[in-house]
């Protein structure tokens, strides 16, 4: 009798334990040989070394998966339950996804003053997301140029765009024609577009750097890349799965101290490559936030002005 107890247990085991484990699927809005993903693979490895028997990613891949700009919405409608996504991807969704451009302190800050707290009311609000971590912080956006300007006068320039840098380029009279990163190295190579938006590192993820020759300094805005998740999915985890993620959120953003250095190096080897620089003064950054705030203002009346507080220094 006993050992038949024993053996009816055994056999109910594994059954438990696959019903225990969760797996999350997990798509890139950006393409494979971004250095966003490079980043992201070993915190994935670990996540799921760590996880076993708790939760584990399934990483499917980039845009050939899920284009760049469905990501956000795949993501509501938990086609995919988690990404590695930034808001300017999927202000379809919502004109605040792209505010998060616009934060003057770091992720750790923003969770220690009620900022991470607000993005997640509002994510949850109006996407259906959970806003889980930030794994790309401390790095300015920049235009870059295959021609020369003299002074903040973009006219006649056609510029590749994102929502990130619509409103600023815009304001300076470029042509604007949006694109995902996977469409750049060929608008830049068919002349479509005389320069484009992106952060100070990534150019040669892409070997964008083989058709440019100018970066237009100073930098301006905070670029963000994040790991949100379907809020559906987010509430079907048990509390002990929910504290292993939040767990893993933390240690992703322990990972942000990389950015300041690979900044650096990624500046220097621009030079190293023949990008010129072109400077122009701080008031060309200045305007860049005042605009975007304006723009923000204009877009959410509700939740612009609380971030914007949430947001600064
Ligand atoms: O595609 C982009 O230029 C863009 O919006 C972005 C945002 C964050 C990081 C890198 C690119």
């Amino acid at each position: 009798m006993r050992k038949t107890v024993c053996v009816a247990l055994a056999a109910l085991l594994p059954a438990t334990a696959a019903a225990q484990e969760t797996t999350l699927k997990l798509v890139s809005a950006f393409g494979e040989t971004a250095t966003y993903v490079k980043h992201m693979m070993p915190w994935i490895q670990k996540f799921n070394a760590e996880g076993k028997g708790v939760v584990q990613i399934n990483f499917i891949g980039g845009p050939k998966a899920i284009p760049t700009f469905e990501v956000g919405t795949s993501v509501k409608n938990g086609v995919v339950e988690m990404a590695m996504n930034t808001g300017a991807f999927y202000t379809n969704l919502m004109p605040e996804a792209d505010f998060l451009k616009l934060t003057q302190i770091t992720i750790a800050e923003q969770r220690k003053n009620g900022a991470f707290d607000y993005i997640n009311k509002v994510w949850s609000q109006k996407a259906n997301m959970v806003y889980l971590a930030r794994m790309v912080d401390e790095t300015p956006f920049h235009l870059y140029l295959t021609k020369k300007v003299d002074k903040p006068d973009l006219t006649g320039l056609k510029l590749r765009i994102t929502p990130v840098y619509r409103d600023f380029f815009a304001s300076m009279g470029a042509t604007l024609i949006q694109t995902p990163p996977g469409e750049v190295y060929t608008a830049l190579e068919r002349g479509v577009v005389d320069g484009y938006g992106w952060p100070i590192q990534g150019i040669f993820d892409f070997n964008w750097h083989e058709k440019t020759k100018f970066r237009v300094d100073p930098g301006f805005y905070n670029a963000e890349v994040s790991i949100i998740m379907n809020q559906d999915a987010w509430k079907k985890l048990s509390p002990k799965q929910q504290d292993f993620m939040r767990k893993q959120a933390l240690a992703l953003e322990g990972m942000n101290g990389v950015w300041r250095k690979m900044n650096a190096e990624e500046t220097k080897r621009q030079a190293e490559v023949g990008i010129q620089t072109i400077k122009f003064d701080n008031a060309y950054r200045e305007k860049a936030y005042d605009i975007a705030w304006a723009s923000a203002t204009k877009q959410s009346p509700e939740h612009a002005p609380q971030m914007r507080k949430l947001f600064s220094k």
